[in-house]
């Protein structure tokens, strides 16, 4: 069979295709079916994506959903089913934790819920045998109109997954991206991600990583088939186990040593660790720290390390010779104004190299989610209205939205204060020119 994904753009700039669609794709095709992935770039009309899909006549198309990119492919699958009679079904994250939304949605014939190498090859196959509709009875695949299906157990072994199929990631200048693990076992009560590890729970181990092995192999095939110049380690915590990363080190070193980035959590590294990564190569880690208030941090996210720690964290980082980055999330549910000061604040201690600064977004599925729908939070048209990160949603009694928009922008112009800083610092007059003009004209628009 032959199976089509479409990867949904929201941005006009390039970004990495999703990782899914990759994993089954080069599963699907080790078991002889036939795969291939087609951006929509947002200059890509409908009735030309229609043309498209005709050009390539698949048997099914697959979408891979974050709840970003939900809107834009609900509209897309309407108009695609009113020309083509082509099942269509959505795996990912959005998919797993909104499934009703979706399948209610015309056009959406099956939804996905959890991992979706061996759910995609069982409906392919039963495609293959029986013309639609199936009657259903696919363990994680969910038939719009039928039952909420029984989930199978996480992959096991993992190492058993072939390789990703990097020409459906759409990479360039051989800087490649890498999965070494699934799942995370932290307990953040705002992440989408780790709701994975509770979907699973009557099952013991979603928490799986890869063989190191089996990693390296992996970029020994990269580096004999084409360009390896920089990799980009996609893992939630890169660094959740410590006897995995020493040797990792110790042979990414030896094998490889071309410059990696990694994201990790300041309570699961040390200085030791930070000296063997930065030897092995890594040049760039990025830290989630979210909120500068231990109170909202523990209270409300559910992380536990201190501010002491974050200091002491990026200050190891630093001494090591690596890059850091900060996220921070503004106008979470039960923060007040006095706790975005502290954020402030910490952001001034940690000096970071860099920050990313996000308005809370309640994704489907997590905790915060359901606690915004308990207290009222959230609006009757949550989900008509775009995910995004930059203006709240919600209705919140201790924060406006005004707020929030007004802290927006002191993080945006402590950006542009820290950029201009290290320009002061590497002296480049040309750059601190554009920037004080930058700042001049968003400080004009208030
Ligand atoms: C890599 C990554 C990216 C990459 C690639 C995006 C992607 N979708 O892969 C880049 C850098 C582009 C990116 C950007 C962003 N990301 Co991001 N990203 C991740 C990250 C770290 C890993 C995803 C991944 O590849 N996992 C490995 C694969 C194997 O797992 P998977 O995607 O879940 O796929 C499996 C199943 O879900 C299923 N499946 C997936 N797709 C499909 C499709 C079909 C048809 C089927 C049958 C099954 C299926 O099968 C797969 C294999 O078993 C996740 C965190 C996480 N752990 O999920 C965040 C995450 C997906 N990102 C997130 C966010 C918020 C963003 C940004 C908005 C960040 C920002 N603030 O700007 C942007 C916007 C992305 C967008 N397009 O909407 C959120 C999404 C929350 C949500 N519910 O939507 C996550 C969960 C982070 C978090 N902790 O909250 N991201
Ligand atoms: S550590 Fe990161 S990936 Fe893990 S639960 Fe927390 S936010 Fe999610």
């Amino acid at each position: 069979m032959k199976i089509l994904f479409l990867e949904i753009d929201l941005e006009r700039e390039w970004a990495v295709a999703s990782l899914g669609p990759a994993f089954i794709g080069a599963f699907l095709r080790h078991h002889g079916h036939e795969v291939c992935v087609l951006r929509v770039p947002l200059e890509l009309s409908s009735d030309r994506l229609i043309a498209r899909i005709r050009e390539q006549s698949p048997d099914i198309l697959g979408l891979s959903l974050t709840s970003r990119q939900w809107l834009r492919a609900r509209e897309l699958v309407r108009a695609i089913r009113a020309e083509l009679d082509i099942p269509v079904i959505a795996g990912g994250l959005h998919a797993t934790f909104a499934t009703e939304t979706i399948l209610q949605s015309p056009g959406f014939d099956y939804a996905c819920l959890g991992e979706g190498e061996l759910a995609m090859l069982e409906l392919v196959e039963a495609l293959e045998k029986s013309p639609r509709p199936l009657a259903g009875g696919l363990r994680n695949i969910w038939k719009s109109g039928g039952d909420r299906p029984e989930l199978r157990p996480p992959f096991e072994p993992i190492d058993e997954l072939p390789f990703m199929a990097r020409d459906m990631l759409d990479e360039r200048y051989g800087v490649v991206h890498m999965s070494t693990q699934r799942g995370c076992p932290f307990p953040c009560t705002y992440c989408a991600a780790r709701q994975f590890n509770d979907l699973y729970g009557s099952y013991a181990a979603y928490g799986r990583r890869r063989s190191l092995q089996n990693v390296l192999e992996e970029l020994s095939a990269i580096q004999s088939e084409g360009e390896l110049n920089y990799v980009i380690f996609l893992d939630d915590t890169f660094t959740l186990n410590h006897a995995w990363v020493k040797t990792f080190c110790r042979n990414y070193g030896r094998y490889f040593g071309v410059p990696f980035s990694l994201h990790a959590r300041v309570e699961t590294v040390n200085q030791r660790m930070l000296e063997d990564l930065a030897e092995a190569g890594c040049r760039h880690i990025t830290y989630g720290v979210e909120s500068g208030s231990e109170r909202v941090r523990q209270e409300i996210m559910h992380r536990h390390a201190s501010n002491a720690q974050f200091c002491e964290g990026f200050r190891w980082t630093r001494q090591a010779g690596i890059l850091v980055t900060a996220n921070y999330i503004i106008g979470t549910p039960g923060e007040t104004r006095a706790d975005i000061e502290q954020t402030l604040s910490l952001h001034d201690d940690l000096a970071p190299d860099d920050f990313g600064y996000f308005v809370f977004y309640p994704y489907p599925g997590t905790p915060l989610f359901h606690l915004c729908e308990r207290e009222g939070y959230l609006p009757a048209n949550y989900y008509e209205l775009p995910a995004n990160h930059r203006r709240s949603i919600l209705n919140l009694p201790g924060l406006s939205a005004q707020d929030i928009e007004d802290f927006y922008h002191r993080f945006t112009e402590v950006r542009e204060r820290d950029h201009l800083a290290r320009l002061v610092e590497h002296g480049d007059s040309a750059q601190q020119q554009t920037v004080i003009t930058q700042v001049a004209q968003s400080a004009a628009q208030g």
